[in-house]
């Protein structure tokens, strides 16, 4: 948790999450089609149930796959943190899913 608190008030924020995010964790710098390639197949494969948007312990796969690329052990609560910061930063339509498109654009991958 450390690591993302460089504010150091104890408290992980959006900027902590727009760190994450921005630091190329799931593609490094390539082409806007190869960042769209590799988005789909990201998509699809945290979407285990298929339906298009990430739900329930999709979500949590997600995170924690993410998070663990930066911090290898995840308690549950700082799980559920993440959760959170990421449903309420991406969650568009706040109905407790990310729609692929949520995703997208919280990525800042254009589909
Ligand atoms: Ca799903
Ligand atoms: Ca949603």
């Amino acid at each position: 948790m450390q690591m993302f608190d460089k504010n150091g008030d104890g408290r992980l924020d959006l900027s902590d999450l727009a760190r994450l995010e921005g630091a190329g964790l799931l593609w490094g710098g390539s082409s806007v089609e190869e960042r769209r390639r590799d988005f789909e197949k990201i998509f699809v494969h945290y979407d285990v149930s298929g339906t298009g948007e990430l739900e329930g312990p999709e979500v949590d796969g997600f995170v924690k796959d993410m998070m663990e690329l930066v911090k290898p052990s995840l308690s549950g609560l700082e799980l559920d943190v993440f959760r959170k910061l990421l449903l309420n930063h991406c969650d568009l339509n706040n109905d407790g899913k990310i729609q692929k498109n949520e995703l997208a654009l919280c990525l800042g991958i254009k589909l």
